[in-house]
């Protein structure tokens, strides 16, 4: 597209203002002018070729584009005749470079609000600006429509009209029938009409569509006053904000189009949702709120940037009260419409405005972001999402995996609460669920090799991070080969309990024989442990069995402040009692001299307790051990006995997951 201005004018009617340069090169904002305002937000839309008419003083406003050094190409055309022709005979002159390109023509006077340009560009027909809203002037442009088209523009046009300014995107056919009748008419001497007669004489022959700019900044600067108005309006333009709200781990071409439109709007507030907000609703950001709030502020033109610190816009739209704010629509259906709809009212309280552009799905952006979140299962990023969640959220979520697919139901579970998507944090691979889908007792029986086995299937198709149940953690000269192990394969945590010999499921408690290690070996293989790890973000979790051998809880919190000068990075206090008081109690305890290491516990037993009252009371690890396992193997044998019972299948229909949404669960293609 080829830009096309007019600048021919003598521009008498601005008095002095115009005695020693062209109209267009009137300051309008501080050093701006209504040109380099013009060329500016051309360069900034990608519109490079520029075709300017010129006439008195051509060499003064030839120096000054050149001076402007914007990143345009020019051809300046001078129509010698400038003082009794119009720019009918302006644009003759210019025709051999106007030919087969769609065009945007402007008037060299007119100023125009970002968004009025953003608008006439978007448009996929040609297009005039008018203004429904304004007052039909009396001796400037107005536009006839009929059928929704423009078919006459001129100052003597009253019927069907509406102001018009001469802003216009021709599209390439249609300026060929324009400009050949402005050709025809100056060929016939007629030079001294407005080009837009030759338009109306071929009108009927394209789509030229009325663009409403309604109350927006479009304006001609003819005389002093104009001049005055146009100025007012664009001090007020300035003193509008734009407030946008990102999460992204980087800045793609799809961002950055939304930025460049929000920027048009007004001074461009960014608000930056910090890691706490980030993790709450979506998943760990990769990126940490510094780094993501720097990105931002490293592109030209955004205002400020500022934190965010709840999905909510609320705060920050009280606290700076932004004339737009601006979204994508994808947001109007969805988990996100209570945030959509709380913007909405927010904004109506002050008079502010919500600006949706239509969201862009774009199958590039979709594998960049795709790509993006994959690296959450390299195993450096999925080792230390497990440390970083409990710091950022205080209280982690674990669900029991113990195989490829029930790893991606942990992944892939979630539900909608509030406008809010809860999903579980991380995976814990229980000995008891693991050594159960291989048909075996829980006794440290199923090796270490096969335990990695089921990791691996796991990490595989997920990416949370994974907590591995360690059982005893075996001989201290294996445990360390463990630990390297886990680590390689990105597993965050490693729980070793304090027994020794024989290890029985601790649910069986006292029922079952299963002897407690002593302080001194435990704190030695947790050291052991510590030292060999290779990473820093490894964590071992020191697992005390006092209370379901019924050794008290003194003996516990002994333990417990033993393993954590030992080096243990969590203690877990286990109990298979019911009533959660005793595991509140060593809790409270704990806390009163330890309050940073990370507490577990596994709620089995003890399960009327809520995830908030754990975090209340000072818990950071919530593992909700082997439901899947419990409840996943009576739905088998249920069926199993089903198919049985009636010698056939049908009756089992029911209770069977469609085949579609095994499809929906396992994705033919690696995510
Ligand atoms: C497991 O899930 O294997 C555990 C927790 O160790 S518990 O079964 O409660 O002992
Ligand atoms: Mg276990």
């Amino acid at each position: 597209m080829k830009a096309l201005i007019l600048n021919s004018g003598v521009g008498s009617r601005m008095g002095v203002l115009t005695s020693e340069h062209p109209k267009c090169m009137t300051e309008i904002a501080g050093t701006e002018t209504i040109l380099s305002r013009q060329l500016r937000m051309l360069s900034e839309r990608g519109i490079s070729d520029i075709v300017i008419t010129t006439g008195l003083f051509d060499g003064v406003l030839v120096n000054y584009c050149r001076s402007l050094e914007l990143p345009l190409h020019f051809t300046f055309v001078n129509n010698p005749a400038y003082r009794e022709t119009n720019y009918i005979y302006s644009i003759y002159c210019a025709r051999a470079y106007l030919k087969d390109d769609d065009i945007l023509l402007m008037h060299g006077d007119l100023v125009f609000e970002d968004s009025v340009l953003d608008d006439v560009l978007a448009s996929r027909q040609s297009c005039m600006t008018v203004s429904s809203t304004a007052e039909l002037p009396q001796k400037d442009f107005k536009a006839e429509i009929r059928d929704g088209k423009i078919v006459n523009v001129g100052v003597e046009f009253f019927n069907s009209a509406q102001a018009a300014q001469p802003l216009y995107k021709m599209m390439k056919a249609d300026w060929r029938e324009w400009l050949g009748e402005m050709e025809a008419f100056c060929e016939r001497n007629e030079v001294n009409c407005y080009a837009e007669k030759a338009l109306n004489a071929v009108s009927s022959r394209m789509n030229l569509l009325p663009l409403d700019v309604h109350e927006r900044l479009c304006c001609e600067v003819d005389n002093p006053q104009d001049l005055a108005v146009v100025m007012d309006a664009i001090k007020r333009l300035h003193q509008r904000t734009v407030y946008l709200c990102f999460s992204t781990d980087i800045l793609h071409s799809g961002h950055m189009a939304i930025i460049q439109k929000a920027k048009h709007l007004g001074r461009l507030i960014i608000g930056v949702m910090t890691d706490e907000a980030v993790a709450r609703y979506k998943r760990m950001p990769l990126v940490p709120y510094t780094e993501r709030r720097a990105m931002f502020e490293n592109i030209a033109g955004v205002y400020q940037v500022v934190p965010q610190e709840t999905l909510s816009y609320r705060d920050n739209l009280e606290k700076y009260r932004p004339t737009f704010v601006v979204h994508g629509d994808d947001w109007c259906t969805g988990v996100q419409k209570p945030i959509r709809d709380e913007v909405v009212s927010v904004l109506a309280s002050y008079g502010g405005q919500l600006v949706e552009y239509p969201y862009m799905h774009d199958q590039k952006f979709d594998e960049i972001e795709k790509r993006l979140s994959s690296q959450r299962a390299l195993p450096d990023v999925r080792r230390a999402a497990l440390r970083m969640q409990i710091a950022l959220k205080g209280l982690v979520t674990v669900m029991e995996a113990h195989s490829g697919i029930t790893g991606l139901i942990v992944e892939k579970t979630q539900v909608v609460e509030n406008g809010e998507v809860r999903q579980f944090d991380a995976m814990w691979v229980s000995s008891l669920c693991d050594s159960t889908a291989k048909g075996k007792p829980d006794i440290e029986l199923v090796d270490m090799t096969s335990r990695f086995r089921t990791i691996d299937d796991i990490v595989e198709v997920t990416t949370k991070p994974i907590i591995f149940d360690g059982d005893t953690g075996g001989l201290t000269e294996h445990f360390i080969y463990t630990v390297r192990s886990l680590e390689r394969m990105g597993v965050s945590m490693v729980i070793i309990e304090d027994k020794t010999g024989l290890k029985k499921n601790s649910l069986f408690g006292t029922e079952v024989a299963q002897t407690q290690d002593t302080i001194e070996n435990f704190c030695a293989k947790i050291a052991a442990g510590k030292k060999a790890q290779k990473t820093r973000e490894f964590m071992i979790c020191a697992r005390i069995e006092s209370l379901i051998l019924e050794r008290g809880m003194e003996d516990a919190l002994n333990r417990a402040f033993a393993y954590t000068k030992a080096g243990a990075d969590a203690i877990m206090i286990h109990s298979r009692k019911k009533d959660p008081a005793e595991i509140f109690e060593f809790v409270e305890k704990y806390r009163a001299q330890d309050q940073t290491t990370p507490i577990v516990v596994v709620p089995t037993s003890f399960n009327t307790v809520t995830e908030e009252e754990w975090k209340a009371r000072g818990v950071n690890i919530v593992i909700y051990a082997n439901q899947l396992t419990r409840t996943g193997f009576p739905a088998m044998q249920k069926a199993a006995k089903t198919i049985l019972e009636h010698h056939r299948a049908k009756e089992c229909d029911d209770m069977c997951m469609p085949i579609k949404d095994i499809i929906t669960l396992i994705p033919e293609e690696s995510e």
